[in-house]
């Protein structure tokens, strides 16, 4: 038996766990899980990668008193954040949450500054325009010119960092670089001249390196722990794991984000695939995740969050007893990015535009599982449409599987074949991505083979709904 740390942090809570490797199949078992959660530091809203730091200790502490054999940990986490550090490798500035206010019109103002369009920046990097990338994260911050921007030595993002606090060695991997929107994405190589777009300096980027090696080592007392380099993005690690077979199957990592895509050897940065904004990040073995960012399941732990007595059940049978397609927002609009009251938010997305809206919270919740699955069925579309393939499976991951009643939701809305499983997968190919670096398991399709077999995959079939054409077509008046 093998047995290797997976510390995998996502946007609500981080988890460190064992993955284990014992006849071909694949355990996982959690030893510590903490809450994350955005917090204010004067006026920005934050990480508190310190806190982090100090729980992925404690949950390593935790699995080295069962004496297991550990063979080595990997850090995976949400993209494009990053820290600066001066050439002490101290920290500057706060750890800056993608969903902060900072970003807000920096994308038009790096085009016009620099007399950029918005397709020369998909050309280079064929990366969905998201208007919290680094390179306007960046760019927000050049503009500010705090006091210790002179002192900026090297960015690393936020799984390299812990990697560094760790180990002490400094690295950047790939998968996560790749959602900056400023590396080359044919070359996978750091863009001169979006590097000059947003006042950045070329000496602040390491080379980005494949994920699955490892590059250091973690020592604590008498622990001493090989560091990997996974693949860091957490989205690229839940793809790792996703059981990808044949040509006509996309997946959906459902969490706090909808990712929906599929894997190609080659991007895809044409117009068609610009006028969608679909990206083309990288994966494991230089692979390509072809997807598009849709709001996600953010949206309903937010309305969570407002209404604390509520258990997930519970939102599910709110949904399920509300009218279907009475009420259909854009999900993807920012105006659900990070606002203050997410249930007033749909209210005013309505009163907006001087439309009645969701009249309670069953309605509200409605709402959000309709428009998302609408959004889905839309980027299927439009996949098929730049790709060519006829998708006959949508295989869906991550935390969103365990809700039933939006598994059946999006096999009807999307009239697809849903299966389901790995529900951890972002630790999962976290898990299996250290066993590829250590020639455990020896290809990316040889480890999908091994979390398919551990898994109880769900089937959902499509069913004809009422209602579900005027729904669509309401749906592309609105995102027009
Ligand atoms: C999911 C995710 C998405 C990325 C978003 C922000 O956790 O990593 O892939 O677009 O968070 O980084």
């Amino acid at each position: 038996m093998k047995a290797v740390i997976a510390i995998d942090l996502g946007a609500s809570s981080g988890r460190v766990m064992v993955g284990y490797l014992k006849d071909k199949k694949i355990e996982l078992e959690e030893f510590h899980r903490f809450k994350n959660q955005q917090v204010m530091r004067g006026k920005e809203s934050c990480w508190d990668l310190d806190s982090i730091l100090t729980e992925i200790k404690t949950g390593i502490d935790k699995v080295n008193a069962t004496g297991i054999e550990i063979t080595s940990l990997g850090i995976d986490t949400w993209g494009v954040d990053f820290v600066l550090l001066d050439k002490e490798g101290n920290n500057l500035g706060e750890y800056v949450s993608y969903r902060d206010t900072r970003t807000e019109g920096v994308m038009d103002k790096l085009l016009t500054d620099n007399q950029l369009s918005l397709t020369d920046v998909y050309k280079i990097t064929g990366i969905q325009f998201l208007t919290f990338n680094t390179l306007y994260q960046l760019k927000a911050i050049a503009d500010q010119q705090p006091a210790w921007f002179a002192d900026i030595d090297t960015l690393l993002f936020v799984p390299d960092y812990l990697n560094y606090k760790l180990s002490g060695v400094k690295h950047c991997e790939y998968t996560n670089a790749s959602t900056s929107q400023l590396l080359n994405c044919q070359e996978k190589t750091w863009n001169q001249q979006l590097i000059d777009a947003c006042g950045a300096k070329k000496e602040w980027f390491l080379p980005a390196e494949m994920p699955n090696r490892i590059i250091g080592q973690y020592r604590h007392g008498d622990i001493e722990i090989p560091v990997c380099s996974v693949a860091s993005h957490d989205t690229a690690s839940a793809v790792a794991a996703t059981p990808i077979s044949g040509n006509n199957m996309a997946y959906l990592s459902s969490g706090t984000w909808s990712l929906l895509g599929i894997e190609s050897e080659q991007p895809y940065t044409g117009e068609q695939a610009y006028q969608y904004n679909l990206t083309n990040e990288g994966g494991v073995d230089g692979r390509y995740r072809v997807l598009k960012n849709i709001m996600g399941l953010w949206l309903i732990q937010r309305v969570k969050a407002e209404n604390p007595s509520l258990e997930f059940s519970d939102i599910a049978m709110l949904a399920r007893h509300a009218e279907p397609f009475k009420y259909i927002v854009n999900p993807n609009d920012n105006d659900f990015l990070n606002p203050s009251s997410m249930t007033a938010a749909f209210k005013e997305w309505f009163n907006k535009r001087e439309l009645t809206g969701p009249q309670n919270l069953s309605e509200v919740i409605r709402c959000i599982y309709d428009s998302l699955t609408l959004a889905y069925a839309d980027v299927l579309t439009q996949l098929a449409e730049v790709t060519g393939k006829q998708f006959d499976e949508l295989r869906i991951v991550g935390g969103g599987t365990q809700d039933q009643f939006l598994n059946q939701l999006v096999a009807d809305v999307c009239q697809i074949m849903v299966s389901t499983e790995p529900t951890e997968a972002s630790a999962l190919g976290n898990v299996v991505n250290q066993f590829i670096a250590s020639d455990v398991i020896t290809s990316l399709g040889e480890a999908r083979q091994i979390i398919d077999a551990s898994s109880e995959v769900k089937y959902f079939t499509p069913r004809q709904i009422d209602g579900l054409e005027q729904a669509k077509s309401l749906y592309q008046q609105i995102t027009k």
